[in-house]
């Protein structure tokens, strides 16, 4: 049974940026309900009103994984661990996105799967094998036809994109070979719960994982989680190393039991945790904007610093709009010169002259607050704050 224990209200796509013909015609934006909900037997937790995949995944899908060294410094590492650990002759990525890890791999030996056509082209243009098509059995059993088995499969930030996960671990099987090894990585629900962090709740986020929920769904699909490693990446996310149950090459380590008990510690397996969490995010909305209009009654000039998807979830949620932010600085040529779903709050391109700019900045980006926070040390230096949700609003 599936218990709604969250409602984000009305929602504009994440990644949906407005040109300014857009405004200009008044298009109209998609919009959707954005109530999660907690899966009791699975424990799965998911939004209840998905979207559409080719309406989120489609040829102008902004997002841009080298839009971040942290990301890149990420994937480097996880390479180096791979090519030690595993050697695989034949490696896929599925949602390869710019390409930002596959680059560290020889491109004969490497498989991308990528559906946003302008994203997918990069790695095509870099030489990768890239099939531009959404993951399923189709494309896994036209892949296998020509590769054979692959031996080891990554998948970061897309698996909890694909609504039947009974289909992609499925396929995923299907082309694994025997002793092959799956890792796949997402943001983990217990840093989301701890971190009151909700807008890991977005339209393409149709599942938070936990190992907890992972593991009952892979028991069906004959794998199994053999290793696990926590990430500071998009605001703490899992790793999760998956083998096919007959597959005895590996040892499940110790620290899989461990998450497994600090989850149920936290209480991920009870409705009552889910309700507390509703509390904790209501009780968020109020701060923060609580925090917006008191600078704003002192007229201080707000702007917003990282147009991630993630922040148009509390912008719209907490309905903060042009009369607050003034703009979003962000890097992302496919985002600059837009506007934001929703609130239409304009994307100005990234100037490293902050202090010149404004009083206050909105993080919209809190997952990279480490690297955002050593390239803006002038800004600090000189006396900028900065406004963050995370784990609570408050001024930094
Ligand atoms: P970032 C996207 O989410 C969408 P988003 C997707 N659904 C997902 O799961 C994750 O990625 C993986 C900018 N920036 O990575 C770049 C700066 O301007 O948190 C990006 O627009 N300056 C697939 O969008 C945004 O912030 C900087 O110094 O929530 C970061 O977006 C840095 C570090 C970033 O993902």
């Amino acid at each position: 049974m599936i218990k709604k224990f969250l409602d984000l209200g009305l929602q504009p796509l994440a990644n949906k940026y407005l040109t300014k013909k857009d405004l200009l015609k008044k298009k109209v934006e998609y919009y959707y309900h954005l109530e999660v909900g907690f899966n009791t037997t699975s424990k799965l937790v998911s939004i209840l009103n998905t979207v559409p995949s080719k309406k989120m995944f489609d040829k102008k899908y902004p997002y841009r994984a080298s839009m971040s060294q942290t990301m890149l410094n990420s994937f480097k590492q996880l390479s180096y661990s791979i090519k030690k650990n595993f050697k695989p002759k034949v490696l896929m990525e599925i949602g390869s996105n710019d390409g930002s890890f596959v680059k560290n791999f020889d491109k004969k030996k490497v498989v991308c799967v990528e559906p946003c056509i302008d994203v997918g082209k990069v790695t095509q243009k870099m030489g990768y094998k890239t099939f531009l098509n959404f993951w399923n059995m189709k494309l896994s059993k036209k892949i296998k036809s020509k590769v054979n088995t692959v031996d080891l499969i990554y998948s970061a930030n897309t698996l909890s994109h694909i609504k039947d996960l009974n289909s992609v671990f499925k396929s995923i099987f299907h082309i694994l070979s025997k002793d092959g090894v799956l890792i796949i990585e997402d943001p983990s629900l217990l840093e989301c719960f701890k971190k009151g962090s909700y807008d890991q709740f977005y339209n393409e986020h149709i599942y938070i994982f936990s190992l907890l929920s992972l593991s009952y769904l892979l028991k069906k699909h004959h794998l199994e989680v053999f290793n696990i490693e926590k990430l500071t990446t998009h605001g703490g996310s899992l790793r999760y190393y998956i083998k096919k149950t007959n597959n005895h090459k590996f040892k499940i380590n110790k620290n899989v039991k461990k998450q497994l008990k600090h989850e149920i510690r936290f209480g991920l397996n009870k409705f009552s945790t889910y309700l507390k969490f509703k509390t904790k995010v209501e009780n968020s909305r109020k701060k923060l904007i609580d925090i917006f209009t008191k600078l704003k009654n002192k007229n201080k000039k707000i702007i917003g610093y990282g147009a991630t998807a993630k922040v148009n979830t509390v912008l719209n949620y907490c309905k903060i709009k042009s009369e607050t932010v003034d703009y979003f600085l962000d890097t992302t040529p496919s985002k600059v010169g837009k506007y934001m779903p929703g609130t239409h709050l304009y994307v100005q391109k990234y100037t490293k002259t902050l202090s010149n700019q404004t009083d206050y900045i909105f993080l919209g980006a809190w997952n990279f607050k480490k690297e955002i926070f050593k390239k803006e040390k002038k800004y600090l230096k000189k006396g900028g704050k900065f406004i963050t949700h995370v784990p609570f609003p408050k001024i930094i």
